[in-house]
């Protein structure tokens, strides 16, 4: 089912018309109201009379993550403070915090993409989603929150954290569909299995994971263990939140950005030109319509490709392909890039390893030294040293094989890599570079 058939279906011609309108008026409304975007444009020489067809796009300036942070925290409101509604913030592990505002109208529009990207997921009014996405700065929560109102489906806010709690509730209120970070819903699973409750008896039968790269391995992981459809949502702060693409449970394949709010276009992270469709490179966000806080051409540092070959489902909307990773977590192991997204396909389509493990990389001597930490399953925990050689051995030949570097590997005990409630924990950088 499709909330916005006329929006979710349009004609790309269409589609394309509503863009370029939305873009013009977006350029004038930050070059007029936005001192940044007025600077930024005056220096590259560009008006927003330049703004002719879509492709000219290509003449705008991008942002990035670090303009957010020199204009802390309020600098690139294009509308006065008082018509800001919400603030929300980035969690800031790395210097200043980054905000985001929104007006009443903002809200509103996150609220009607959280409800499509629900509907796309296969939920309907009649379900009961159990939102365990964080509240509060982090945008997952209420963004997850809004958009399961509007749909009319009851939602269960319960947040991140207590987990024995969450696994309690989740039964006896007889959740659904689930939100959570895909690691979350590992960890979930174990927590009921402690409990004695078998996931596959619940009525859950649908989770919207997102907020940090998984694999297809993973979803499949998840897909058998807990007996449900997993879906893979995307969004960031700085464009909106949650939702600013999904896949649709039709296809599974690819994530729908929603195209009337946001354009889309994959770059050269080294030259910033486009690349021709299909290629595989960074995501470059427009906001189309947001009023507080619009982006142009925000550079997300999420690598990935787009497909505009219209889908199963009905959609025209441009499918994503699932986030390979960030541009900034890749690892450069002695010359050789790899993004832990393909150590983790590689782990999980092993034998006897269960889904948690941790990147560690250290420097020894002038030489970059990367340690996988991964855990076992119970089976394989009491197994014969010499077999938990012989494993290690295996899963350090396939990554040499198909990624082209030498990893240390340390099996380690089932449940001793520390679980996480939000976005999980994977790459221990011990080089104080
Ligand atoms: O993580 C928003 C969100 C909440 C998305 C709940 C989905 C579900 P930030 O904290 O600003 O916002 O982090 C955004 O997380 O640039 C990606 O690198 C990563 N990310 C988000 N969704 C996915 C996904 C939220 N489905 C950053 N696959 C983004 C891979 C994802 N990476």
């Amino acid at each position: 089912m499709i909330f916005d058939v006329d929006k979710e279906t349009l004609p790309r011609e269409d589609l394309e018309a509503l863009q370029l309108r939305r873009l013009k008026y977006l350029v004038e409304r930050t070059y007029a109201n936005v001192p940044f975007y007025r600077n930024k444009l005056d220096e590259s020489g560009v008006k927003p009379a330049d703004i002719r067809k879509l492709s000219d796009v290509r003449l705008l300036p991008f942002t990035e993550k670090q303009d957010l942070r020199n204009n802390y925290p309020f600098g690139l409101f294009a509308v006065p403070k008082e018509n800001v509604v919400r603030i929300h913030a980035s969690s800031g592990t790395t210097g200043r915090a980054t905000v985001v505002g929104y007006t009443a109208r903002d809200v509103d529009n996150w609220a009607q993409l959280m409800a499509r990207s629900f509907m796309a997921a296969g939920a309907t009014s009649q379900d009961i989603v159990h939102n365990a996405y964080g509240y509060g700065l982090f945008t997952g929560g209420l963004g997850a929150h809004y958009g399961a109102e509007r749909l009319g489906a009851t939602i269960v806010p319960i947040s991140g954290g207590s987990t024995k709690r969450q696994v309690m509730l989740l039964k006896d209120f007889g959740a659904t569909v689930i939100c959570c970070t895909p690691s979350y819903a590992l960890y979930l699973f174990e927590a009921a299995q402690e409990a004695g409750i078998d996931f596959a008896s619940l009525p859950l039968r649908v989770g919207i994971f997102g907020a940090e790269p998984w694999t297809e391995e993973m979803r499949k992981e998840i897909e058998s263990k807990l007996q449900i459809k997993a879906i893979d949502i995307y969004g960031l702060s700085e464009i909106m939140g949650p939702g600013v693409a999904i896949e649709c449970v039709e296809a599974q394949s690819g994530l729908h950005i929603q195209e009337d709010h946001f354009l889309a276009e994959i770059i050269d992270p080294d030259t910033g030109e486009q690349l021709p469709p299909g290629s595989t490179g960074e995501l470059v966000l427009t906001t189309l319509t947001k009023e507080a806080q619009p982006l142009l051409r925000y550079r997300t540092r999420d690598i990935t490709s787009l497909d505009c070959v219209p889908c199963r489902c009905g959609r025209t909307f441009a499918r994503m392909r699932r986030v390979k990773g960030r541009s900034d977590d890749m690892l450069i192991i002695r010359g050789v890039n790899v993004f832990p997204s393909q150590i983790e396909s590689i782990l999980l389509e092993t034998e006897g390893l269960a889904p948690h493990y941790q990147l560690v990389i250290r420097r020894e001597g002038a030489l970059d030294m990367l340690e996988i930490n991964v855990e076992v399953n119970e089976k394989l925990f009491s197994d014969e040293i010499k077999n938990l050689q012989r494993l290690e051995a295996k899963i350090q030949k396939n990554i040499k094989e198909f990624l082209g570097v030498t990893a240390k590997i340390k099996l380690v005990e089932p449940k001793s890599i520390q679980r996480s409630e939000g976005k999980a924990k994977r790459i221990i950088d011990q080089r104080n570079i």
